[in-house]
C-alpha cells in the first residue's frame, strides 16, 4: 500500500512539473494557418453544464459560447474564437497560428472534451456523381447495383465495405502513394489520368515484357495476350501459359484503388484522391520473383541496381499476385525491410484463386495483409483461397447467375481497355456484367484502398498499427443467409482448413478468413479518434523515463497488449502503460504501472489527460475530477 501512495504522489508530481504537450504539426506551416475544429464536451463538463445554450437569448448565447471556447484556451495554447453550435454539446472553435489537426489533437486531451475533430471542407455530394457508382451502365450490361462493393452494407449485400461512410470522414490524400505491382497501368484512361504517377517497368525478361526492351521508365501496359500458337509452342517461352486476351489487370486494380471521383465520368476509386504508382513486374504469363522483389524495394524508395530512385515512395503496396507455397527468405527479408522505418510501407496481397486451397505467397508472409475474397452475402467466394495466414476479407466479385449469357450480378466494376492484344487508343472502358472483373486480385485493392484512406487520416500509423486498425474494426462474418442457388439445395458449409481438395462457397471463420469483413468507415473513424491519444501516450512515456529514471530505468521494450500501449523495463521488471484502445471511458486514457515495486496487479495512477498541462499554466494545480 505504501507503494500505491508513493506511486500516486509521484504520478501527481508529473502534473505539477507542468509537462507540456508539444505535438508535432501535421504539415509544415508557411504563414499563420487557420484552424477550425468541432469540439464536443462531455456530459459532465463544468463549462457546458452551467447553462444550456438553447435556453438563452441570442446575444447571451454568443457570450456563453465564447466563454466555453475560452475555457479551452490553456489547452489549445492559443486564444479560441467560438463558432456555431453543432450538436447538443458540441460547437466550432477557431484559432490562428496552427492547423486544424494540431488544434484538434490538443483539445482532445482536455478532460472536459469528449472529442475534437478538424472541421473540414467537404464536397456537396456524399455520394459521388460518377454515373457507374450508383447503377452501372445505362444499357443494362452492368451490375444492377453499380459499385455495390463500396456502399454501406445491407441485408442483401453484407460484405459491402462502406467506403461511402469513410468518405464523409476523410478524402484520399495526394501525399499517400499506393504502388500497384502488376502488369502496368494504362495512364490515359479517363478515370486514371489524374491519379497515375510515372512509375517504372521492372520486367527484365524480353519475352515477358512484351515491350521490346528490359527494364525501362515506361510502366504502361503493352498487353499480356497469349495466342494459340504461343500456348502450343513447346520450345517457346509461353508453352501452356493458357490462351488469353490481354487482361489489363494492373489497370483494373488501379481503378479500384484510385479512379477519380466526382468527375461525372465512370466510377469512383475506393481511395480516390491518393496517387497510383505503377510498378510493372508482370507481363506475358506472369512474372519472376526477382522482378517483383526489386519492384517492392523500388516502390518504397530503396535503391535497386542502377535504376533511378523513386521520387514518390509508396506507403501501400498492392500485390494482386501470388503462387502456392510457403513464404520464402527472399520475400521475408524484403517485406521486413520495407515495413521498417523509414519506409513504413504496408503490403496488401491476394489469397489466390485456386478454389479454397491454402493461401499462397506473398499473402502468407509475416506482416503482409493477406486478403480473402467474399461473395456479396459475406460467405467465402468459391474461387478464393484461405488459411490462418490471412488478415482480412473483402468482396472479390461473384455472379449468382452462372448460366452462359446471363448477367453477372456482383462483379467488381472497374477500369479497363477494349483491346484484346495491345491497348486501343480510344478503347478505355469500365468492366460490366458481361466483361466481368472477379478474383481475389480485386478484393485486394479494395483493402489497399481502405488502408490508404486510413493513412490519409493518420499518416503516422505504422504498418502494424494500420493492420490492427483494419482488423479491430472489421465486421463479423455471417454464418447464415447464403445458399447455392435454386438448383442446388446443399446447405453452405463452414469453411475448413485447406486439405488439398477444392472448397467452394463456405462460411468464413476468423481462423481461416482473417479478422472479419473490412469496414472502411469504421476503420477511418477508429484511426481518427484513437491515435491522438496514442501520440500523447508515447510522450508521457518519454517524459516518465526522463524524469523518473529510478522507477523506469535503463532500456525499455515498447509494445501493445489489449488496450495498452506500454513500455517494459527489464532491469526493474516494471511496466508503464497507457490504456488507449478501450471503449470504456473509465479506463480509456488511464495510466497504469505494474511489476517491480508496484506489485502484480495493474495500478491505476490517473488519467493521461491529467498529466498533460499546457506550458502557459505549468504550475497550476491538477484539475479536480
Ligand atoms: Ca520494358
Ligand atoms: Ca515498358
Ligand atoms: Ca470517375
Amino acid at each position: 500500500m505504501r507503494w500505491h501512495t508513493n506511486a500516486l504522489a509521484r504520478a501527481l508530481a508529473l502534473t505539477s512539473l507542468g509537462w507540456s504537450l508539444a505535438l508535432p504539426a501535421r504539415a509544415a506551416a508557411t504563414e499563420a494557418p487557420m484552424a477550425r475544429v468541432i469540439v464536443a464536451f462531455k456530459a459532465d463538463a463544468a463549462a457546458w453544464r452551467a447553462q444550456p445554450l438553447s435556453a438563452t437569448p441570442r446575444a447571451d448565447a454568443r457570450t456563453l459560447a465564447q466563454r466555453r471556447a475560452s475555457a479551452l484556451d490553456p489547452r489549445a495554447g492559443v486564444p479560441l474564437t467560438a463558432g456555431r453550435q453543432v450538436g447538443a454539446r458540441s460547437m466550432v472553435v477557431r484559432a490562428t497560428g496552427l492547423d486544424s489537426a494540431t488544434l484538434a489533437t490538443r483539445l482532445a486531451a482536455h478532460p472536459d472534451v469528449a472529442y475534437a475533430v478538424p472541421d473540414q471542407r467537404r464536397r456537396a455530394l456524399a455520394v459521388p456523381n460518377d454515373p457507374l457508382f450508383a447503377t452501372g451502365p445505362a444499357d443494362g450490361s452492368g451490375p444492377a447495383v453499380g459499385q455495390w462493393y463500396l456502399r454501406a452494407p445491407s441485408g442483401e449485400r453484407p460484405s459491402a465495405v462502406h467506403a461511402l461512410g469513410a468518405w464523409s470522414l476523410v478524402s484520399g490524400s495526394p501525399s499517400i502513394v499506393v504502388a500497384v505491382l502488376d502488369t502496368g497501368v494504362l495512364p490515359n484512361h479517363p478515370d486514371l489520368a489524374a491519379a497515375v504517377l510515372p512509375g517504372y517497368d521492372l520486367v527484365d525478361d524480353l519475352d515477358t515484357g512484351n515491350d521490346g526492351d528490359g527494364r525501362d521508365a515506361d510502366a504502361s501496359d503493352p498487353g499480356d495476350w497469349i495466342t494459340l500458337a504461343e500456348d502450343g509452342d513447346r520450345r517457346g517461352p509461353f508453352y501452356q501459359c493458357g490462351v488469353a486476351d490481354s487482361s489489363w489487370h494492373g489497370t483494373q486494380v488501379a481503378g479500384i484503388i484510385g479512379a477519380t471521383a466526382n468527375d461525372g465520368v465512370g466510377m469512383a476509386g475506393t481511395a480516390h484522391g491518393v496517387r497510383i504508382l505503377p510498378v510493372r513486374v508482370l507481363g506475358k504469363c506472369g512474372g519472376y520473383d526477382s522482378d517483383i522483389l526489386a519492384g517492392m524495394r523500388w516502390a518504397v524508395g530503396l535503391p535497386v541496381d542502377d535504376l533511378p530512385p523513386n521520387p514518390a515512395p509508396a506507403r501501400v503496396l498492392n500485390l494482386s499476385l501470388g503462387a502456392p507455397g510457403l513464404c520464402n527468405a527472399a520475400y521475408r527479408t524484403t517485406i521486413d525491410e520495407i515495413m521498417a522505418p523509414p519506409y513504413n510501407a504496408v503490403v496488401v496481397a491476394a489469397a489466390g484463386n485456386s478454389t479454397g486451397h491454402m493461401v499462397g505467397t506473398p499473402a502468407n508472409c509475416p506482416g503482409v495483409i493477406g486478403v480473402v475474397g467474399l461473395r456479396h452475402s459475406g460467405s467465402k467466394v468459391g474461387f478464393s483461397d484461405l488459411g490462418s495466414a490471412i488478415s482480412i476479407a473483402a468482396p472479390g466479385g461473384n455472379c449468382v447467375n452462372i448460366d452462359p449469357g446471363s448477367p453477372c450480378l456482383y462483379p467488381i466494376l472497374t477500369t479497363a481497355n477494349r483491346g484484346t492484344r495491345g491497348p486501343e487508343a480510344a478503347g478505355s472502358i469500365w468492366t460490366d456484367s458481361t466483361n466481368i472483373t472477379v478474383g481475389t486480385s480485386f478484393a485486394t485493392p479494395i483493402v489497399a484502398g481502405v488502408a490508404a484512406l486510413v493513412l490519409s487520416a493518420r499518416p503516422e500509423l505504422t504498418p502494424q498499427e494500420l493492420r490492427t486498425t483494419l482488423q479491430r474494426t472489421a465486421r463479423p462474418f455471417p454464418t447464415s443467409g447464403s445458399d447455392n442457388g435454386p438448383d442446388d439445395p446443399t446447405p453452405v458449409p463452414m469453411c475448413r482448413v485447406p486439405d488439398g481438395s477444392d472448397q467452394l462457397q463456405c462460411y468464413c471463420s476468423t481462423a481461416l478468413c482473417g479478422a472479419g469483413m473490412i469496414d472502411a468507415a469504421a476503420a477511418v473513424l477508429d484511426a481518427t479518434q484513437r491515435v491522438p491519444l496514442k501520440v500523447a501516450a508515447s510522450q508521457l512515456l518519454d517524459f516518465a523515463e526522463a524524469q523518473f529514471a529510478d522507477y523506469f530505468p535503463g532500456a525499455a521494450v515498447s509494445g501493445e497488449a489489449g488496450p495498452f500501449v506500454y513500455r517494459y523495463y527489464p532491469s526493474s521488471d516494471t511496466y508503464l502503460g497507457v490504456a488507449v484502445q478501450s471503449d470504456s471511458e473509465l479506463v480509456l486514457n488511464g495510466v497504469y504501472v505494474l511489476g517491480g515495486p508496484f506489485g502484480t496487479t495493474p495500478l491505476f495512477v490517473g488519467l493521461l489527460s491529467d498529466f498533460i498541462t499546457p506550458r502557459a499554466t505549468s504550475l497550476a494545480a491538477p484539475r479536480a475530477r
